[in-house]
């Protein structure tokens, strides 16, 4: 009977425990729910938020259209491009292994689409249908290249990854279904000793491979800011850059801590063959951001990098 009395008080107590455990789990779980109802939502943001890729390409007409943030929003909060491996149904793929040598790599990677399969057709941005973007996780190392198409879907490109440590790799790129575009990344190690380093300092010049390369132009945070780029060699201007992707240059500006990517854009529609580069570019956020030029001349393609601090507005 005692027995009884306890096995039931026991069973009472469990029901007890359990309705409070669920009272509990239900509780708890729904800070959880909220979060990730929230991280959804910011996650629309990111994509819709094409506002901040589209003030990014603002002056790219074709891509971005359509996609405003509603008032209210606030894009410096919204989630910039180039955090997520998988967005909108589509995922880059590494087909090639994600721990590579020092050196010469054969990078492959597919992107998935929304029905699993690769994603065999895409839109012309820039002239080229992929860009793909790789930069070495302290933003020492930058390359920007673009990997040939298979008729299976696979992309496939030499990459020169010449710094030992953590990579974060880019697929800038508009399937033909979409009219938005996306820009995926995912990460790569590259085996060998590293010798830390850390961000340059802010400056408005930079000296790459004989040229001198001067930055004009102060962003604030969530507003259009133009950025011009004087080129000059041995102190004379160089006037006959030669057209890089239907522009005068090319610009990819990185977040450092997080590396968020911002595409931008040339203010001017033809190429002026120098010596003046303008792109428009809109920063989301105040910090410290590292901002790769990419100029064609004398029938090679420089990199120019800056540190550039974006202030708040
Ligand atoms: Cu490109």
């Amino acid at each position: 009977m005692k027995n009884r009395t306890a096995m039931t008080l026991l069973g009472f107590l469990v029901a007890v425990a359990a309705v409070f455990g669920g009272g509990y789990l239900i509780g708890s779980s729904a800070p959880a729910i909220a979060a990730t109802g929230n991280a959804d939502e910011d996650t629309a943001d990111g994509h819709g938020d094409g506002a901040m890729d589209e003030n990014m390409t603002t002056s790219d007409a074709g891509s971005g259209e359509g996609s405003h943030p509603a008032a209210g929003e606030h894009p410096a909060d919204a989630v910039p491009p180039g955090l997520a491996v998988s967005e909108r149904g589509y995922t880059l793929r590494l087909e090639s292994p994600s721990v590579v040598d020092e050196g010469r790599a054969d990078l492959r990677f597919a992107i998935d689409g929304p029905d699993g399969r690769p994603v065999v057709d895409y839109q012309r941005k820039h002239e080229k249908e992929l860009h793909l973007i790789a930069v070495s996780r302290d933003l020492a190392a930058f390359r920007h290249v673009h990997p040939t198409l298979a008729a299976d879907g696979t992309w496939s490109v030499p990459l020169e990854l010449d710094r030992p440590g953590g990579w974060h790799v880019y697929a800038d790129f508009t399937p033909q279904a979409e009219s938005d575009g996306l820009v995926l990344a995912t990460d790569l190690t590259v085996t060998g000793q590293l010798t830390p380093q850390g961000l340059p300092a802010p400056a408005a010049t930079a000296e790459i491979d004989g040229y001198r390369v001067v930055l004009a132009g102060q962003p604030a945070a969530g507003e259009q800011a133009e950025l011009t780029f004087t080129v000059t060699r041995s102190g004379r201007p160089v006037t006959d850059l030669t057209p890089y992707l239907g522009a005068d240059g090319h610009l990819v500006a990185l977040r450092a801590g997080d590396l968020a990517y911002l595409h931008t854009h040339p203010q001017d529609h033809e190429p002026t063959g120098g010596p003046q580069i303008r792109f428009a570019a809109t920063f989301p956020t105040a910090g410290i951001y590292r901002v790769f030029l990419d100029f064609e001349h004398a029938g090679q393609v420089h990199t120019a990098p800056f540190t550039v601090v974006v202030d708040r507005h």
